[in-house]
């Protein structure tokens, strides 16, 4: 099998400091966090930011900023923003992010339940992210919360707007959409083509027997704070970086090994961007 890419998800857009004290928020915070998750292992860094009161925001400045911050702490690590902010953004307020330079940027493609709300991605907005992408040169990774949304992925990539290697991230187990469920997460790996590569985000309680069935079955992990704020039943997670050590162990115990920035872009078919 080929080394295991962990990405770090660091802070989200709707975990709260209610919710967990460790939740960073500030530009240093998130940094901060993203770096002592490389540390750790992961290769990318999955980067939302948040305004001073802690909201989320996909304020091209403040994702400028962390960006700076990440790359003079870990240069190494793989910086891959988000696009899909919160739910209720705007399309153009959302596509900020890919503004400041990241290698990576998620793709939503398709719309779901998110909780009692809706996350909004319809095909035109689909196509005008894949695009603008392409022109800044960023690596899409396909967020599918849903099986058919893998198949929204290979219709745009069959219309041409997406060149190069093919990476899904199988995001399971938010309310409302897709379980997080081993047969789901076959069928998803079933309906993608054989090149191209997955990793998969098991919500909440499901972070880690999604993270297992994943090292077993050849795919990557995604593991964070966004996803899941507990270490274990009733133990909140201190840093990503514990979540990401978790993982590690997992591995390691399973025989399979951990890649570093540069394998995952190898693995990735990804061109390292000099800033
Ligand atoms: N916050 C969710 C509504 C992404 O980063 O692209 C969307 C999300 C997906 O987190
Ligand atoms: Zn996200």
């Amino acid at each position: 099998m080929e080394k295991l890419i962990i990405t770090a998800a660091v802070c989200g857009a709707e975990v709260t400091r209610k919710q967990t004290p460790y939740i960073p928020i500030t530009p240093q915070e998130i940094a901060e966090e993203a770096c002592l998750a490389r540390k750790a292992g992961a290769s990318i860094v999955h980067i939302h930011v948040r305004d001073e009161n802690g909201k989320p925001t996909q304020n091209v400045d403040v994702f400028r900023k962390v960006v700076k911050l990440i790359r003079e702490k870990c240069p190494d690590v793989i910086i891959q923003v988000s696009t899909g902010g919160a739910v209720g953004m705007k399309p153009e307020e959302r596509l900020q992010s890919i503004y400041s330079k990241p290698e990576m940027a998620t793709l939503d493609v398709g719309t779901t339940n998110f909780g009692d709300d809706i996350f909004v991605n319809d095909l035109p907005l689909i196509r005008l992210f894949a695009k603008k992408m392409d022109e800044e040169g960023i690596m899409p990774e396909f967020e599918c919360f849903e099986v058919g949304h893998v198949h929204n992925a290979l219709k745009i990539v069959k219309e041409g707007l997406i060149k190069g290697h093919l990476h899904f991230d199988f995001v399971l187990g938010v309310p409302g959409a897709c379980p997080a469920d081993v047969r789901n997460l076959v069928r998803m790996v079933d309906s993608i083509p054989p090149s191209a590569t997955w990793t998969v985000a098991g919500v909440g309680r499901y972070e880690f027997l999604m993270a297992a069935h994943a090292i077993a079955m050849g795919g990557h992990v995604r593991v964070g704070l966004e996803d899941n704020i507990y270490l274990s039943k009733g133990v909140l997670a201190k840093s990503n970086a514990q979540l990401v050590e978790k993982v590690v162990r997992i591995a390691s115990e399973i025989g399979r090994e951990v890649a570093k920035p540069d394998e995952a872009r190898k693995i990735l078919g990804l061109n390292k961007v000099v800033q």
